[in-house]
């Protein structure tokens, strides 16, 4: 309790209500694109972030400008968290011109250097080689930033992720692995395919830190997020920090998630992210419920604008396809 109203102090009141603004973007997001998708108005792929809101908000909190994040095949949270504007987000799903990597990448490729995030990879594990050999180039260059990768569960597995630690932690890098753990890669349990409750504990395997803690309160993700962050910024190496979370929604489009158990749901429907902030945020004075409302309106109205504006703004033409190429 002492140390959640010391960081709330830390934070401030308006940046706390900045982070729940962000949360409420992303489920909100979510929830737009997804009827969009259904009604057959945006077109590709969709893997949605609804339930992890916490995680993004948390860990992008506590980050500086400089630094880069890489993300998965579900990165639209990660993406409105490190600050991608509404619009170009959504104009990116549309694959229009407009969109944060000009209509070329889709929902699964969200990003945008300039704002600390490159374009997020689909392959499972694949951003952690990447992030390790940015966290290289930034201890190379003497540079004061750290590089983060968010990966899932599933990921955790993949020899790409063990391949990007262990370089990490062999060269003391300043990198963060984050590991959200939803339960679920796709449709398998993690208990399936790991032998152990907390995969922060591999950390152990390196020799770094790993740490594990709640990752739907986003006041808990951000403290660990932020200790961690700081230590990696400050010459202490690598960590690993696992979220415990849930997805609140399908693996992908019209998955009906008949695979998730009914203990799981039990458990973790109940455990909102939103609400569990909103909580703390009417419990401690940071704001009345008529504030929080009138935040939930202005997001709403702000993805409204995303949308027409990325339904107004122009298709690729086929020469564009020659455009940013690096040779
Ligand atoms: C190397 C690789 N194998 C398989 C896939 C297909 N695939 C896409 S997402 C996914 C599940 C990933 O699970 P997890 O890492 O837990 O992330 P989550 O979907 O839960 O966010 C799989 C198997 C892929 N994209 N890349
Ligand atoms: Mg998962």
């Amino acid at each position: 309790m002492d140390d959640m109203l010391k960081i709330m102090k830390e934070l401030g009141n308006a940046r706390l209500l900045e982070m729940y603004k962000t949360m409420l973007a992303i489920r909100h997001f979510e929830e737009h694109v997804r009827y969009l998708f259904l009604e057959g108005i945006m077109p590709g792929t969709i893997h949605q972030y609804d339930g992890q809101e916490a995680c993004a908000v948390g860990v992008c909190e506590a980050l500086q400008e400089g630094d880069i994040i890489g993300s998965t095949h579900r990165p639209h949270g990660h993406a409105i968290a490190r600050g991608i504007e509404l619009k170009a987000a959504m104009a990116e799903l549309f694959g229009k011109t407009t969109g944060c990597c000009k209509g070329k990448g889709g929902s699964m490729h969200l990003g945008d250097l300039s704002r600390g995030m490159f374009p997020a990879v689909a392959i499972v594990g694949g951003n952690a080689p990447i992030v390790m050999g940015i966290a290289l180039s930034f201890k190379m260059q003497k540079k004061p930033n750290v590089a983060v990768s968010f990966v899932g569960d599933g990921a955790a597995n993949e020899g790409a992720f063990h391949e990007a630690v262990n370089m990490a932690s062999a060269n003391r890098l300043p990198a963060l692995f984050v590991i959200e753990n939803n339960l679920y890669g796709a449709s398998t349990r993690v208990s399936l395919v790991s032998n152990v409750d907390d995969l922060s504990v591999r950390a152990g395997a390196y020799g770094i830190e790993g740490v594990s803690v709640f990752g739907n309160d986003v006041l808990e993700v951000y403290a660990a997020a932020k200790r961690l962050i700081d230590k990696a910024r400050n010459g202490g190496g690598p960590s690993i920090l696992e979220l415990k979370t849930f997805r609140r929604c399908g693996h992908s489009r019209r998955d009906a998630r008949l695979y998730i158990t009914k203990e799981d749901s039990d458990y973790w429907m109940p455990l909102d992210p939103i609400p569990i902030f909103a909580k703390v945020l009417l419990e401690n004075g940071v704001s009345d419920q008529s504030g929080l409302d009138k935040i939930s309106e202005a997001v709403d109205s702000e993805i409204e604008e995303a949308v027409e504006y990325a339904k107004a703004s122009p298709d690729p033409v086929p020469e564009d396809v020659f455009a940013d190429f690096w040779v």
